[in-house]
């Protein structure tokens, strides 16, 4: 068993506990994407083919188990979390390096889920010890509200680097080029390295600055997640 390589008394500064797990993020609106019957994760990019893996093989036999806090960029934090699955490093020394042409020099990793959403981490960020492919939570397979098939855990990094529904892995030799995002997403422009403890909220403005605007978004998208989770629990 793991536990997180942060297991500190206090939570991260700006964080607030709360009592339950919402379903949370930028694709709330949407239902959670329909999960094929058999699974499976791409890895492409400077990879010298893709290769595509089933979930299972993935995580195998022998899963980790992973003790951990999970922490939204809006504010909220649940402790004790119990995931279970596969180090990502152990996928990447296991399936990705030995893919790679020699000499090539992965630098960032770009996951992606079902739904679209997707997170363009450091490699170094995911190849800590306490980063998981998880398909397990709470000692139950992972449902649509936090990620089935499987999704990226790594407790050091915001929620919106934790991708749910993982699809695709693509290894980079470089950061990917910025577009032109929308508005909104300027506003709340995600960092590239989004660790909790370091506060690093936002691509620009420091951490604290972006709190009160995220406060609102999270006493809103709260009350409509404690909503969704009364009606479903009154069935
Ligand atoms: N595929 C996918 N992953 C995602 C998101 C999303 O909308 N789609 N939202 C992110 C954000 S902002 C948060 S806080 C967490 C929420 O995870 P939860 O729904 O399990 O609480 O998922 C992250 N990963
Ligand atoms: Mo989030």
């Amino acid at each position: 068993m793991t536990e997180t390589t942060h297991a500190r008394a206090a939570l991260p500064p700006g964080q607030r506990q709360i009592d339950f797990f919402p379903r949370f993020g930028r694709r709330v609106d949407q239902p959670p994407p329909t999960v094929p019957a058999h699974p499976t994760v791409v890895f492409g990019g400077a990879l010298t083919a893709p290769i595509e893996i089933a979930v299972d093989e993935l995580v195998g036999t022998d899963p980790r188990e992973l003790h951990a806090d999970f922490h939204c960029v809006a504010g909220w934090s649940v402790t004790g979390l119990r995931w279970e699955g596969v180090a990502f490093a152990e996928v990447y020394q296991r399936y990705v390096a030995p893919a790679l042409a020699p000499g090539t020099l992965v630098t960032h990793v770009l996951v992606r889920g079902l739904d679209g959403e997707h997170f363009v981490a450091e490699l170094g960020d995911l190849l800590a010890d306490d980063v998981l492919l998880a398909d397990r939570l709470g000692g139950r397979p992972l449902d649509g509200d936090h990620g089935a098939p499987l999704r990226l855990v790594n407790p050091a990094q915001y929620g919106y680097a934790n991708i749910k529904h993982v699809c695709r892995i693509d290894v980079l030799t470089g950061a990917p080029q910025a577009g032109s995002p929308a508005l909104a997403d300027r506003l709340l422009q995600s960092h590239p390295r989004a660790r909790v403890w370091e506060e690093e909220r936002h691509g620009t403005l420091p951490g604290w600055l972006i709190r009160p605007i995220y406060r609102v978004i999270k006493t809103v998208m709260l009350a409509s997640a404690r909503r969704r989770t009364a009606g479903e629990s009154g069935h």
